[in-house]
Parts: structure tokens; C-alpha cells; sequence
């Protein structure tokens, strides 16, 4: 029998490379179950790379390493774990979820997690407390049949992966927000968990059906929902963003958490503001009750939403499976504006089969639902993520042209349409110039900057998204008018839209 002993315990929040401070619940989350007599304040360190400023940290000092990743965080993961040898490694969060095979194939020494960290963390952390090296503590896992989780395994020669499985939401109370003054001090955005999933799930690109087992929309309880907004509330939050997939899900939950709100603010003299995303599908759903819903939300403070639109042409949703028409997304719209949201609009302008008739389909729709005036991002790219049923379609289909990147969760493809190709690798160009400026002023303007200050980032932000679709319109225009579009054509459009946003010149 190997002896416990107090190990020393390093937690890594890997950062976005956007200037958004978003709250770290991830962490929050997983400390609440950490085995406590093992693993508590006088031997866990938490690392911020959020926050890091100030902050020294000796790797060397540690057994235990756990790392929470994030998209376009691989490299600098990659350094830290050169310097982590001998150390027993955990590596979970969205690389871990979508590329674990990937990892486990490059680090055989380390423990990737594939699912929702509550349901191993506390038997991970018990088998890592009395493993000396990394083969026994793979050994343990593997004996214990601990779930979710993949790592290179010695005696099955292979990569070996667990059941994975989601964690029952009812039994969670709500966690400690620990950076929450810092993220309040440095304007960030202050998160909370109300559900985990989507009700409806079935989306082509989306990947949480995988990372949540193919379990569609669980809440938390409303006991744990009210704590966590009172806490929040009291300690100095003035606007609080549900992360859920769906924070809405149905009536029963959107009407309970109205209540709460109303319940939690009541006593508050400022006015707290809340956010939070869903879909068109789930509010035409609501069906009759969506306008009663609506001027609820509106009156507690639930005024910012964000709403998968994704296209405006009726073909590409058939292909995105969202479950919607047209006609649907323009009535939740015009609903959404009536009651006074303030909408930001997930849109996937290009994917493989994107035709011009498509491209012309959602300029139009942009146009007609007065979304051309918001500061949302229109001309994306889809992106084919492991996991996703469009990436199967692609694979059978022979689109897919690389390796997962592991860094950004995609793989590339080729489009039908090698005019589309052309225009939509024109919008890269655009976005390459233009997308750290406009998360910087995107971040700005979600943040507690002055209301002059937002302005300003306002402004700017709507001409750089101006000049994306004014030189979508132009490609379609000139198509129309030569039934055929060159390089030499898209070229001089694009010239003319860097001008007009007074964004520095490139050889394209
Ligand atoms: C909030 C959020 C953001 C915030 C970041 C907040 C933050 N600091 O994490 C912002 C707005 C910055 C953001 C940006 C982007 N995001 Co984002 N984001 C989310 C969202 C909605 C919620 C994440 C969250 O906080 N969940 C709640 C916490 C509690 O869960 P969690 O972090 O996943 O942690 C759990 C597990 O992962 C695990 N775990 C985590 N860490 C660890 C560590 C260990 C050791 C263990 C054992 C377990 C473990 O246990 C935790 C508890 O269950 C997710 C959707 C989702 N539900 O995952 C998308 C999501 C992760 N984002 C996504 C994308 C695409 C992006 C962007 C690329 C969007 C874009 N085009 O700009 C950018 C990337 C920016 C960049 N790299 O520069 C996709 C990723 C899909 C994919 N496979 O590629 C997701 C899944 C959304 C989606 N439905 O498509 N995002
Ligand atoms: S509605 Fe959103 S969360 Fe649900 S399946 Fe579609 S993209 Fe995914």
C-alpha cells in the first residue's frame, strides 16, 4: 500500500489571446471538488494567465500540474509543459474534449480529461495523491474505470478512452467566484452557469452534443441559480453573463429565473443588467407565452442576448440543421427589437456548399432585418470542429485538406465554389487586419468602459464590419453583371474597402 502524502499542486488557467477578461468559473467549478483533506489551500496554487501579472510561479515546486485549455492556447501550453517533466499532468477544458486522442498520441505521460471535469476531478486527485510516477497513476485510473478521460496506456499499447459521461447538475451548489473583484477591477465580464446543453442539440457544426454525451439541456437548481446571483450582486456586480449554451431552455426555467432575478435585485439600489445566449428555435417554442417572456426578461434586466442566426438563406440552414426557416429567424429578430434587446448575432456566412445565390440570400437578409447596423460579425467562415456531424459530411465527402489543428479546434476543407473560395479568402485578408482590433473594441464595449468611451469603439467597430459587407455586395454585384468573378476583380474591391476603413494596405 503506497502512502499518501501532501503533494503540491499547480492549477494553470490557460488564457484566450483576446483582450477580454472573462471570469474563470471553469476553475471556480472544479475547486468544489477537489477531494478536500487531500487537496486545500495550504498545497493548491492557482495560476491566472489571465491575471499573471506579479504573479511568480516556480515549476519546480510542484508534483501535480493541472492545466484548463483554451482555444489558440496550445503553444504556450506546449512550453509550460517541456518545463513540467516528471510531474504527474492533467490537461482538461476544449483541446482536451475535442482533440484528446491528438494530445495523447504527441504527450504519452499525460492525463487528458474528455468531459465535464465534476465527474472525475475528486478520483483523479485521490489516484494522483498516492501515484510516484505517471504510469501508476494511469494504472490507478484505468483499475478504477474513472470516467472521461484518454491517455496513451503502456499494456494496451494504444490510446486508451473511458466512458464518458456528464455529471447530475442537482446536486451542485454554487461555487466561490474567486478573481470576481479582480475581474470587476479590471472592467471584465462577470460569468454564471444556469444550465449546460442545448434542447435542441442537433445542429450540424455544433460541438456540444460531444461534449456533453449527446445529454441535451440539464439545469442547475433554482436554490443554486439565486445564491449565486444574490452573491454576485452583493459583492459588486453590476452585469452578470449567463455562459449556458441556452439560458432561456423553456418556460418553466426562463419564468423561475426572471423570479429569481427579480427577488435578487429588488433591494438593489443600482441597476444590474444580465445576458446570455440562445436560439430562434427555443423562443418560438415559447409559442404564445414568447411575448410574456419577453417583457418579463426586459423588466428584470435581461436585455443583452445572443442568438445563433447563423444564415438567411433557407438552403444553408437545411445544411446547419439548425431547425429553422428563414421566415422564423426574421420574426424572432423584429420580436427581440420590439421588446428592446440588445442583439449580438452568431452568423457562418461560408461553408463548403455556399453558393453566390446563398451569399446574396444573407446579404439581403442582413440588409432587410436591420442587423447591417449592429457591430456583429457577418462574414465568418464555418469552422469544421472535430466530433461534429459536418465533419463527418466532409470527411465522407472528401472536402477535409488537413490535420486537426490542435491549436484552433479545425480542420480545413475546400469549397464547390471556387469563387467563393476566392471571396471568402479575401474576407481572411480583411480579418487578419481587422479582427485584434475589433476584439479589442468588442471587449471594450461589453466591458464597464465610460458610455463616450463605448461610443467611440461603437463607431468604429460598425465601419469595419461596413466595409466586410459593403465588399460582399460589391463581389456579388460585379458577379451579376459578368456572370463570372476573377482575382483581378475581388482584388480591387477589396482594395477599395481597405481604404474606406483606413486599414493598412497587404499583398494579398
Ligand atoms: C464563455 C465562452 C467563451 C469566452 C471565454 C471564457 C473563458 N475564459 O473560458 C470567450 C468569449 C472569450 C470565448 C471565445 C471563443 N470561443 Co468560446 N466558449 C465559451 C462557452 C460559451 C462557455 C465556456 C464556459 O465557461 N463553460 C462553463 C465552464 C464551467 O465549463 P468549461 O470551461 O468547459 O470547464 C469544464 C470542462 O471543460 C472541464 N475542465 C475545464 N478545465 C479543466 C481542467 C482539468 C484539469 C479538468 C480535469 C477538467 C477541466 O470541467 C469544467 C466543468 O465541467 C463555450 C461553450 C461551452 N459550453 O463550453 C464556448 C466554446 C468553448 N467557444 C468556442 C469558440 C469557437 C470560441 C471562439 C473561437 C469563437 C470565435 N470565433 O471567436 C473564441 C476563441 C477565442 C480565442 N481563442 O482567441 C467553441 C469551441 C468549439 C470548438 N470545438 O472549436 C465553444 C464550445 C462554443 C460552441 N458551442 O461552439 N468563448
Ligand atoms: S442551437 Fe446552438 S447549442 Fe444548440 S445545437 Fe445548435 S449551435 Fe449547438
Amino acid at each position: 500500500m503506497v502512502e499518501t502524502e501532501k503533494k503540491q499542486l499547480l492549477f494553470i488557467n490557460m488564457e484566450y489571446t483576446q483582450n477580454e477578461i472573462n471570469e474563470p468559473i471553469n476553475i471556480d467549478v472544479l475547486l468544489q471538488c477537489f477531494p478536500p483533506n487531500l487537496f486545500n489551500r495550504s498545497n493548491v496554487t492557482i495560476a491566472y494567465r489571465d491575471f499573471s501579472e506579479g504573479q511568480v510561479v516556480n515549476l519546480e515546486d510542484y508534483d501535480i500540474v493541472l492545466f484548463s485549455t483554451k482555444i489558440s492556447s496550445f503553444s504556450k501550453m506546449q512550453t509550460l509543459l517541456d518545463l513540467c517533466k516528471g510531474k504527474l499532468i492533467i490537461v482538461g477544458s476544449i483541446l482536451a474534449i475535442c482533440a484528446g486522442y491528438e494530445l495523447a498520441t504527441i504527450y504519452p505521460e499525460i492525463v487528458f480529461n474528455t468531459g465535464e471535469g465534476e465527474t472525475n476531478i475528486y478520483d483523479l486527485l485521490c489516484a494522483a495523491a498516492i501515484s510516484r510516477t505517471a504510469d501508476q497513476f494511469k494504472q490507478l485510473i484505468y483499475e478504477k474505470n474513472i470516467p472521461n478521460v484518454c491517455f496513451y496506456y503502456e499494456p494496451l499499447k494504444g490510446i486508451y478512452y473511458s466512458e464518458r459521461a456528464v455529471c447530475n447538475l442537482e446536486t451542485k451548489q454554487y461555487p466561490c467566484h474567486y478573481k470576481l473583484t479582480d475581474v470587476l477591477e479590471k472592467a471584465g465580464l462577470v460569468r454564471m452557469e444556469t444550465s449546460r446543453g442545448c434542447p435542441w442539440n442537433k445542429c450540424s457544426f455544433c460541438v456540444m452534443p460531444w461534449k456533453f454525451c449527446g445529454e441535451r439541456w440539464r439545469a442547475f437548481t433554482n436554490k443554486k441559480i439565486e445564491g449565486e446571483i444574490q452573491y454576485l450582486i452583493d459583492n459588486g456586480a453590476n452585469r452578470i453573463f449567463f455562459t449556458d449554451e441556452d439560458f432561456i431552455g423553456n418556460y418553466e426555467h426562463i419564468s423561475d429565473l426572471c423570479s429569481i432575478i427579480k427577488r435578487c435585485t429588488s433591494a438593489c439600489e443600482r441597476a444590474i443588467s444580465f445576458g446570455g445566449s440562445t436560439s430562434v428555435l427555443t423562443l418560438h417554442k415559447l409559442g404564445d407565452s414568447l411575448d410574456f417572456c419577453l417583457q418579463n426578461m426586459y423588466d428584470v434586466g435581461i436585455t443583452h442576448i445572443f442568438i445563433g442566426i447563423e444564415s438567411g438563406s433557407n438552403s444553408q440552414l437545411l445544411r446547419y440543421n439548425k431547425g429553422v426557416s428563414v421566415s422564423m429567424n426574421e420574426e424572432i429578430i423584429a420580436k427581440l427589437r420590439n421588446y428592446g434587446m440588445e442583439i449580438d448575432v452568431g452568423f457562418i456566412m461560408f461553408d463548403a456548399d455556399t453558393t453566390i445565390e446563398e451569399l446574396e440570400e444573407n446579404l439581403n437578409f442582413i440588409q432587410r432585418t436591420g442587423l447591417r447596423n449592429t457591430v456583429s460579425r457577418f462574414a465568418k467562415k464555418l469552422r469544421v470542429t472535430p466530433h461534429t456531424a459536418i465533419y463527418k459530411d466532409y470527411v465522407s465527402r472528401g472536402l477535409i485538406t488537413s490535420d486537426l489543428n490542435i491549436d484552433e479546434l479545425y480542420y480545413d476543407y475546400t469549397f464547390l465554389d471556387p469563387q467563393i473560395e476566392l471571396i471568402c479568402s479575401y474576407i481572411n485578408a480583411l480579418d487578419a487586419h481587422v479582427l485584434k482590433e475589433s476584439y479589442h473594441l468588442q471587449a471594450l464595449i461589453r466591458s464597464t468602459a465610460t458610455e463616450t468611451e463605448k461610443a467611440i469603439a461603437y463607431k468604429r467597430l460598425l465601419l469595419l464590419r461596413e466595409c466586410g459587407y459593403l465588399f460582399l455586395c460589391d463581389c456579388v454585384n460585379c458577379y451579376k453583371k459578368n456572370k463570372a468573378l476573377s482575382k483581378e476583380d475581388v482584388h480591387s474591391i477589396y482594395s477599395n474597402y481597405l481604404c474606406l476603413g483606413g486599414i493598412s494596405s497587404d499583398e494579398h
